[in-house]
């Protein structure tokens, strides 16, 4: 068992409090440490020294020497790729598989997009001519925002948390990151990292705890905090939006989805079958981006409902480095607690349960896990609760629909607009559909299928702003205009 603590300043720091919570292992219920939350006077450390090292050794890097030091960054997740892949399973119990050809991969990729893109971004620059005849030339500097606030969840820790650092630090802010209550380890340890290759104290602080009365809230209301960046849900996105009212701080939100998949007749059955697999069951469900309404063409509707099944009853659960192993736990006993909930609604509602709907049998040892079904239902109407909310598990529904028109309508009618995968062989109808279902990302034949330099986000109630290559600029600095008169 190890103590999980704060980084500040560049310093593992207890709490002046003493208060800890117990971290649990999500496959078993073991205790794998006790973490130490930050309250108020760790918050205000942390942030203070953010704030001072915007003015230290950091702030007068060069763009270049900065980049090298995150660069370095990158080599050294790299060579504690196993460190950071036990610590990251150790706190969300998924498959050792996934963790090592997503989570961590792109812990380490997340830094190199954007070292690469801040170097090569230009501003614009314009010339005119004055009323008394001289000129004048305009270009845009980009400077760093200030302190970035970075609060994030669960589901993909290191993920997440480096795709806002990432580009944070790369255009010259300073961060203090609040990862989820449920998985404090991957964060932390990247402070061991920073020391390694010299980054100047207070550049990169953690703040470990909750969110209302804790860490997050003290960390979002802090007056020298100058930019917010969230990921979560959308209620959570309500609250920090109104914190960053107070100061009139900008907000980056990426929240929460009830993403549908659009299957046409015409499409590649095999890819939809493969690709929806993914998206429904992949990470136990657990992605903002995965599929939890699917709509599938009349003509295919029972083969398709039939393969997805026989897919979903091929999804084993076991421990993260069983090479058996194809689906993992959920992250705790509170989302265990809230899918099961979900489960028992679409009972009660009328649907038809295709597969699942339960919990697993599994094994004495792994009894006390926070495993659930894979599960498929039919037959519901479109207004039913597991059609309408978010989930969040390995769950999804299937409708049959007719028409194009049909299945938009009912795609659209959603108040989140995060992302879509459509399925079919004609070119023209997929054009249209990347316009008319509302969402950010729309893949066509696929899904998931990243491009580090892509605007990323959701329309409607999934989110504000875009990050992503150029588009995180916008939200990382602070894009200044320079007129020379001569
Ligand atoms: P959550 O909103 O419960 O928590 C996210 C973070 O916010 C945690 O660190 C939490 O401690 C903190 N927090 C909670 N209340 C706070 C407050 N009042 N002030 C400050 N901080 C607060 O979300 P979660 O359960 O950790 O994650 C699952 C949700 O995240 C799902 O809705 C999912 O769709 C969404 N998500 C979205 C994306 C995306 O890119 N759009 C990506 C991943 C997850
Ligand atoms: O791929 C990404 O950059 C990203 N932000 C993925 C989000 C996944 C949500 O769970």
């Amino acid at each position: 068992m190890t103590d999980i603590l704060n980084f500040i300043n560049g310093e593992y720091v207890k709490n002046a409090s003493g208060k800890t919570y117990e971290k649990r292992n999500p496959v078993d219920n073991s205790l794998i440490g006790m973490v130490h939350e930050a309250g108020k006077p760790e918050v205000d450390a942390a942030v203070a020294a953010a704030r001072a090292a915007l003015k230290g050794p950091w702030g007068k890097l060069s763009v270049v020497e900065r980049c090298n030091m995150l660069d370095a960054v990158v080599d050294e997740i790299n060579r504690r790729f196993d460190d950071f892949l036990q610590a990251e399973i150790a706190d969300t119990g998924k498959p050792a598989r996934l963790a090592s050809h997503v989570d961590i991969p792109r812990g380490a990729a997340n830094f190199k997009i954007f070292t690469d893109t801040i170097k090569n971004a230009s501003t614009e620059s314009f010339e005119m001519r004055t009323p008394d005849g001289k000129a004048a030339r305009s270009f845009g500097v980009r400077t760093p925002r200030g302190v970035i606030a970075i609060i994030c969840p669960w589901n993909l820790p290191l993920l997440l948390m480096t795709w806002k650092c990432g580009p944070a630090l790369a255009c010259g802010n300073t961060v203090v990151v609040k990862p989820s209550e449920a998985t404090p380890s991957t964060a932390t340890l990247l402070g061991e990292v920073m020391n390694k290759v010299g980054m100047p104290k207070g550049v990169y602080n953690v703040v470990n705890g909750f969110g209302v009365d804790s860490a997050g809230s003290f960390l979002t209301a802090h007056p020298d905090v100058n930019g917010i960046t969230f990921t979560g849900e959308t209620k959570t996105g309500t609250a920090i939006m109104k914190a960053g009212a107070d100061g009139i701080r900008p907000v980056s939100l990426e929240l929460g989805g009830k993403n549908a998949a659009l299957v046409f007749a015409d499409c590649d059955f095999q890819v939809a079958i493969d690709t929806v697999t993914r998206s429904v069951f992949e990470n136990c469900g657990q992605v903002c981006l995965g599929t939890e309404r699917v709509y599938v063409q009349r003509p295919i509707f029972e083969k398709f409902v039939s393969a997805l099944k026989e897919k979903a009853e091929t999804m084993t659960p076991g421990r993260p480095f069983d090479p058996a192993t194809r689906i993992g736990p959920l992250v705790s006993k509170i989302h265990q607690k809230k899918v099961l909930g979900m489960y028992r609604k679409a009972r009660d509602e009328g649907a038809t349960i295709v597969t699942g709907g339960g919990v697993p049998d599994m094994p004495d040892d792994l009894k006390d896990g926070c495993w659930v079904q894979p599960t498929i239902w039919t037959g519901l109407p479109e207004t039913a609760t597991v059609v309408t909310e978010e989930i969040f598990g390995p769950c999804c529904h299937i409708q049959p629909f007719d028409t194009e028109e049909e299945v938009v309508n009912m795609a659209n009618n959603n108040r989140y607009g995060l992302a879509t995968a459509v399925f079919t062989q004609d070119v023209s109808r997929a054009m249209r559909l990347s316009t008319e279902i509302e969402v950010g990302l729309c893949w066509i034949n696929s899904w998931f299928l990243r491009d580090l330099r892509t605007p990323f986000g959701g329309s409607k109630q999934s989110g504000i702003g875009r990050e992503g290559g150029l588009h995180s600029l916008e939200f990382y600095t602070e894009l200044r205009n320079v007129m020379v008169k001569y």
